[in-house]
């Protein structure tokens, strides 16, 4: 069954696991430090610039946003970690509601966690990796902004991300640019056929 990623609408936030939507699709977590590029990388799937606030200054998805995946799945914009300059409660009440997020044994299919191709991975980043290994979560990788490297710095920080990353033995990777519309089909591509048995 193939999924019309433009068909994609906003659902509404949860500001606790309670009010989460019901698991009743496939849900994609989208995951990563702030300012990394989630909101854009959402936009850029559904092809509309409007849907998902793209934030200049980070740290300012306080909740995670939901959104509606052709009436097929969900995506949940998880608040992003790591941003300095946030009030040590708001800090805090993001890294609670992601823990909670991931311990609440809410069902969710994938995550989708993007790392910023320009930047050593985070200590959060590596956690993040560790946790996801060591509970069996499937995940993917998403480098971003690749838009702002030569495929040669491309090649070398991937190559170095393979260094201090565990990765999964088949985890995969992809390198995309909301910006430039780069990597999009293969993203793209790559979730309906991991989606293939439940959505069919
Ligand atoms: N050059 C470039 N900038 C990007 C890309 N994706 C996001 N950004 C910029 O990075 C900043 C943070 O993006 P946002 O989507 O709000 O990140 P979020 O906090 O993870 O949701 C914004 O200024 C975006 O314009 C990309 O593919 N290329
Ligand atoms: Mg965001």
């Amino acid at each position: 069954m193939s999924i019309n990623f433009r068909k994609t609408t906003f659902w509404g936030v949860a500001s606790d696991i309670k009010s989460c939507p019901p698991s009743d699709r496939p849900e994609i977590v989208f995951s990563g430090k702030s300012n990394v590029g989630k909101s854009s990388l959402i936009n850029a799937l559904a092809d509309n610039k409007k849907l998902a606030r793209v934030s200049a200054t980070p740290g300012k998805t306080r909740l995670v946003v939901y959104f509606n995946v052709d009436e097929k799945l969900y995506f949940a914009d998880l608040p992003g970690y790591g941003y300095a300059k946030a009030p040590k409660e708001v800090k805090e009440k993001f890294s609670k509601l992601c823990d909670q997020y991931f311990v609440s044994g809410r069902k969710f299919s994938l995550v989708l966690h993007l790392i910023d191709i320009r930047h050593d991975p985070s200590a959060e980043d590596i956690k993040m990796l560790e946790f996801m290994n060591q509970n069996g979560i499937p995940y993917f990788l998403v480098f971003t902004k690749c838009d702002k490297f030569s495929r040669a710095q491309m090649m070398r920080q991937l190559k170095s991300f393979t260094e201090v990353l565990d990765f999964h033995d088949n985890a995969h990777c992809f390198c995309v640019s909301a910006e430039k519309k780069i990597g999009l089909d293969d993203l793209k591509a790559a979730i309906e056929e991991y989606l293939q048995d439940e959505l069919s």
